[in-house]
């Protein structure tokens, strides 16, 4: 992997659950286009997904199969690094760091905070409210140019920019400050449901967010369950979120735009829409699935793939971290 000329793009995503149709459009596809154009570092980010409570078997089994699943979407480890975050402790230690440099006012603004602490009222704990901090320790670690997200993550890439700006100004620049990039399409998908809320992992509602491992028949279903309003016209417009949900999706799987959505479904009815959708998003899907199917059988390679990747981010995120540390006085 060239490390010199290339910009240095980063991101992460939660093994929390199943990857969602979201998470595809939102940030894994992006990371795909990337590999070819920048240098590409991208983390399972586990140790995030213990602000709310895991069983371990199911957490065991969410790593290892997100871990397959993204690399079934394209991820090719010869040209960027994927990694287990917990494998790497630079991250837990610059988060550490990183808190103190924080203020509580900023990360009580939080809206990811506000949401998680009314859907788990009753497990509100420390490391729900500072994971701000230990998602600027993974994007500031390595240096990062860029960081393709969806929507959902634009407050959280604010606050690690701020983090990073107050550092620099201590301590000269310890840090790059990194930009945003959120895809024009599929930045926000909605659920299926409940399209005033973004289609999530962890939603108990199962026919609100379709998954990338979903069977075929099981996406024609959610897609044909999908909530959408008594209008019966095919428009983008105030108060048709579901419509909306549903054109953004086929718009993001098939790059046709708004417009011509509009003209194809002139005179038809939501059945013929929906089924539409649903078909476009089960061919987008079909390929991924077939090589996760592979890729989960051979766990040897899983391993191989994500020890080496392990060491490279480890041997790259302690630069950052040792001028860090140097910087505020800590004899290293
Ligand atoms: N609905 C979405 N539409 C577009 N992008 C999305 N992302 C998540 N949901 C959508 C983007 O996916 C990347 C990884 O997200 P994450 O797993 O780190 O965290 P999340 O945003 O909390 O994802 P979920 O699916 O909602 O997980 P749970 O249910 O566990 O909280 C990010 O770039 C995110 O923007």
């Amino acid at each position: 992997m060239e490390t010199e000329k290339k910009k240095i793009v980063f991101s992460a995503i939660q093994p929390s659950g199943t990857i969602t149709l979201g998470n595809y459009l939102g940030a894994v596809r992006n990371w795909v286009n990337m590999q070819d154009e920048y240098n590409c570092i991208y983390a399972l980010a586990d140790l995030h997904t213990i602000t709310v409570r895991q069983e371990p078997a199911v957490m065991r089994k969410n790593i290892l199969d997100a871990y397959a699943s993204i690399m079934a979407c394209g991820i090719d480890p010869e040209k960027s690094l994927f990694f287990i975050q917990s494998h790497v402790h630079t991250h837990a230690e610059l988060a550490w760091i990183l808190n103190c440099y924080t203020q509580f006012g900023e990360l009580s603004r939080m809206t990811q905070f506000k949401d998680k602490s009314a859907k788990h009222a009753d497990n509100i704990n420390a490391g729900l409210f500072t994971y701000p901090c230990l998602m600027a320790a993974d994007i500031l670690l390595y240096q990062a140019d860029m960081v393709p997200v969806g929507a959902d993550q634009k407050q959280h890439l604010e606050l690690s920019r701020d983090i990073a700006v107050r550092f620099n100004g201590l301590y000269d620049n310890v840090f790059k400050v990194p930009e945003g990039f959120i895809p024009k399409n599929g930045a926000r998908v909605m659920s299926l449901q409940d399209p005033t809320r973004k289609m999530s992992k962890s939603d108990e509602n199962v026919n609100g967010c379709v998954h990338l491992l979903d069977t075929p028949e099981v996406i024609m279903k959610k897609f044909k369950r999908a909530v959408t309003d008594s209008e019966a016209v095919v428009r983008y417009g105030e108060g048709k979120e579901g419509i909306n949900n549903l054109m953004s999706i086929y718009s993001a799987v098939t790059g046709k735009t708004l417009e011509a959505i509009e003209k194809e479904f002139e005179g038809k009815g939501y059945g013929d829409f929906k089924t539409t959708v649903g078909e476009a998003v089960v061919e987008a899907l079909r390929p991924i699935k077939t090589r996760y199917e592979q890729l989960i059988k051979d766990k040897a390679y899983l391993e191989e793939c994500y020890r080496k990747a392990d060491e490279t981010a480890l041997r790259f995120s302690q630069r950052t971290l040792s001028k860090a540390m140097k910087k505020i006085g800590f004899v290293l």
